[in-house]
């Protein structure tokens, strides 16, 4: 039993109070956290199905007594309200379960996902003190118990296994009769999603109860969802886009049916579909190439009404083949874990369906389009966002972090955007350093910093090079070290080297080059920038 509960000091930085005055105003914040809408909704229909995978089924009334019961476990095992949960959970009934528990318990989980490792988790409890990690049973791919026991922290470990190793609880035991907690403030933190990030440290995202929700209800109503939709979740359920576009948590609070699907592949999808009726699902461009690969199965897709794609570009040749091959609507998405959400429309012409990511879901959202130099244009530039359900600002934020967000309040997307009339936001690409690899995006520095651990590298950079599939593969170009003791370091080594560091499993090297030199260019972090375009440039010109 864990006795002391965890600091949770002051990190929320919250909206000025005249905004915040504002948005209460308008009805965009209502006043209510995550537990009380997740309840409000099982109330209007407790005997309706509220989540199902393919082992599991439950109706909103035995999900909050699951969650219920789930709950007063946590508090039994001594974790506070307050205190930081990191779960990492599979695509399940479960993972509503679980986080609905916390939420009652009030714990503000971390929206950790399956395929985040040692070094990911470890930054987290770092940055969070957080008071109990969450795993899967040991899989196929990933033995979960193994590393959540050998990483460093007094936090609890829980286990979904039915049996748990020494040291770990499973979560069978976590079940007590439901109690009373206090009462959480909905303009507190509620949940702490994962920024994509441009450095190597991961950066956490305070979301409130308030911003949140109203980021589902608004998305909701963007998408036009009533009582009748049901939901897949395909992608992993606490990515920003599957879990609040409008998402699981969107869709629950809202009383829509919310079907997981644990196995990422187009057959089991399909299967999900056709039994339970889908109505909408939300994937990455490279799982919609996979869908259309498969859509010999289409019948299977005759339910579905609305697929969204986001999370990468969405080329304009994949986006006009989803209706006639797949027999749905498309709705390009883009959206950040950070906060703002555009998406097109069912009433959007055609043209800008295939060729836009459509206008922001809230009314309130406010967008401004800079260019190198800061000053607004009306041309192509970055884009800077404000609004309801946008952060003011990183949890626990450094210097560097703090940077990301302007004197007046904006975030800076790192987007290179073109706003068309009546707020229309098309995409052409970004000034951040990020790859975006079939929408999981990486961070160049991150992978440069591992590379630059082997004895045999004595530089690399790390870039995104076009990719038909992916939109990006990343790169590695390599200057090995002349150390005359050692073998030259090869492909391979570089490649175990990689998988040896504990990072997510999307965090790969899909092509290594070896080089003399690089372009000169000079010190610094902007001439950093530079070498990444220019060796960008020049292996992209040597595929041509
Ligand atoms: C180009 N780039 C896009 C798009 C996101 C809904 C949908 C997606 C996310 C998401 C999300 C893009 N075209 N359609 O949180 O709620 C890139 C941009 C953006 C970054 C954010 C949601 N959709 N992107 O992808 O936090 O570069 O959120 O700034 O993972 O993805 O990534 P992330």
């Amino acid at each position: 039993m864990r006795t002391a509960a965890a600091p949770n000091p002051p990190d929320l930085v919250r909206w000025p109070s005249a905004s915040a005055r504002s948005y209460r105003e308008l009805g965009f914040w209502r006043g209510e956290t995550i537990s009380q809408a997740l309840r409000r909704a099982a109330e209007s229909d407790p005997h309706g199905l509220a989540v199902a995978d393919p082992h599991n089924r439950l109706t909103f009334a035995e999900l909050i007594g699951a969650a219920d019961r789930r709950a007063a476990g946590f508090a039994e095992l001594g974790l506070r309200p307050g205190d930081v949960a990191i779960p990492q959970l599979p695509n399940c009934v479960e993972f509503a379960v679980t986080m609905a528990a916390l939420w009652f318990a009030g714990i503000v989980p971390v929206a950790a996902l399956p395929v985040h490792r040692e070094r990911e988790i470890a930054a987290f409890i770092a940055q969070t003190q957080a008071a109990v990690h969450i795993v899967p049973a040991a899989d196929a791919l990933h033995d979960y118990p193994a590393m959540a026991a050998g990483l460093p922290g007094d936090q609890l470990r829980i286990t979904l296994g039915s049996t748990a190793p020494a040291g770990m609880i499973p979560i069978s035991q976590v079940s007590a009769s439901p109690r009373d907690f206090p009462a959480t403030d909905p303009s507190g933190l509620a949940l702490l999603q994962c920024s994509t990030g441009s450095t190597g440290v991961p950066k956490l995202i305070p979301r409130t109860h308030d911003d949140y929700l109203y980021a589902g209800r608004a998305c909701v109503d963007a998408c036009a969802l009533t009582k009748d939709d049901r939901y897949l979740a395909a992608l992993p359920a606490a990515h920003n886009f599957a879990l609040i576009s409008p998402g699981v948590l969107g869709c629950l609070s809202a009383g829509i049916p919310v079907i997981f699907s644990p196995t990422p592949s187009p057959g089991d999808w399909f299967a999900a579909i056709e039994r339970e009726q889908v109505t909408l699902t939300s994937l990455v461009p490279p799982v919609a190439l996979t869908w259309l690969a498969a859509a010999g199965r289409r019948d299977a897709l005759a339910s579905l009404r609305l697929l969204q794609i986001g999370g990468a570009t969405c080329p304009p040749a994949l986006a006009e083949r989803i209706e006639p091959e797949l027999g749905c609507r498309l709705q390009q998405m883009f959206g950040m874990a950070e906060g703002m959400i555009a998406c097109t429309r069912a009433d959007d012409p055609p043209a800008t369906v295939v060729n836009t990511q459509g206008r922001p879901v809230s009314p309130a959202d406010e967008l401004r389009v800079v260019d190198a130099t800061g000053r607004p244009t009306a041309g192509e530039g970055e884009l800077q966002v404000r609004g309801p359900y946008t952060i003011r600002a990183y949890y626990r934020a450094d210097r560097e972090a703090r940077a990301a967000f302007t004197a007046d309040g904006f975030y800076r997307t790192g987007d290179l955007v073109r706003l068309l009339p009546g707020n229309v936001i098309c995409v052409t690409g970004r000034v951040k350093d990020q790859i975006n690899r079939g929408g999981e995006k990486i961070a160049p520095d991150e992978l440069e910093d591992c590379l630059l651990r082997h004895p045999g590298v004595y530089d690399a950079v790390v870039l995104g090079l076009p990719d038909t599939f992916l939109g990006e593969r990343v790169c590695a170009v390599i200057i090995r070290s002349k150390t005359a003791e050692s073998e030259p370091v090869s492909v391979r080594g570089l490649m175990d080297h990689i998988r040896s560091q504990g990072l997510a499993g999307y965090k790969v090297l899909d092509r290594i080059e070896f080089v003399a030199a690089y372009p000169s260019v000079g010190v610094g972090k902007t001439a950093r920038q530079e070498l990444r375009m220019a060796l960008t440039a020049q292996l992209t010109k040597e595929a041509r």
